[in-house]
């Protein structure tokens, strides 16, 4: 018996929650940070990461630090437009071309950003023991001032910022939320470093995406 016609189901459209004016602007001097807890519904955020977390080439990176290799404490990848290559702690990354769900993401990014991102560094943080230690994104291929769209997927997780020469300004700091967008421009990465610390808590896994153009 011939089998009824099943249509294709339509491709899954992203909802995006916020509008330009559910946006934190964080009051950092020297900075322009804004925040937008849940720019993607959790499900969108859940969705995301199971696709990502397969169809992304996750790769295990080590640095050298004064002579000794250590394996740095989550997965890497690096995708953007061909010849986008980036550097940074003597690591180099060709990049993998986009996926269609890296795609969706920089899609809904790119009119808040209001830049047309061509590279993305993606971080799986798979457990409290995985980390990112304090640095700026000021690689000199970022340019001056980069803007920096970063999407987080997953478990939640705090992220720190501090001033890098006048320490009597606070240090700053966020719970990275499912489905969040936190974009860092202007001035921010001259004179803020950020970080993800370790932490005992028990966290779901997590992914995040630093979207980035390159010179
Ligand atoms: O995981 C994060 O939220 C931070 C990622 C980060 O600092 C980076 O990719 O440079």
């Amino acid at each position: 018996m011939q089998k009824p016609h099943q249509p294709n189901p339509p491709p899954h459209q992203l909802s995006l929650l916020a509008s330009d004016s559910q946006a934190q602007q964080l009051q950092m001097p020297d900075a322009e940070v804004l925040f937008y807890p849940c720019l993607f519904n959790a499900a969108d955020g859940e969705q995301m990461f199971a696709a990502l977390e397969a169809e992304i080439a996750w790769r295990q990176d080590s640095a050298t630090i004064f002579g000794r290799h250590h394996f740095l404490p989550r997965l890497t990848a690096w995708y953007g437009d061909p010849g986008k290559t980036y550097s940074y702690s003597g690591i180099h990354m060709e990049p993998l071309p986009w996926t269609s769900t890296l795609l969706q993401i920089k899609a809904a990014i790119e009119p808040i950003a209001q830049v047309e991102f061509n590279s993305v560094l993606l971080n799986f943080y798979r457990h409290g023991q995985d980390s990112m230690g304090w640095h700026s994104d000021d690689e000199p291929e970022l340019g001056p001032n980069p803007v920096i769209g970063s999407v987080s997927l997953g478990g939640c997780r705090r992220f720190l910022l501090r001033h890098k020469t006048d320490k009597s300004i606070s240090k700053v700091e966020l719970h990275l939320t499912n489905g969040s967008l936190l974009l860092m421009q202007g001035p921010t990465q001259h004179f803020w470093q950020h970080y993800v610390p370790k932490t005992k808590r028990p966290v779901d896994p997590r992914i995040n995406l630093t979207f980035r153009v390159i010179d």
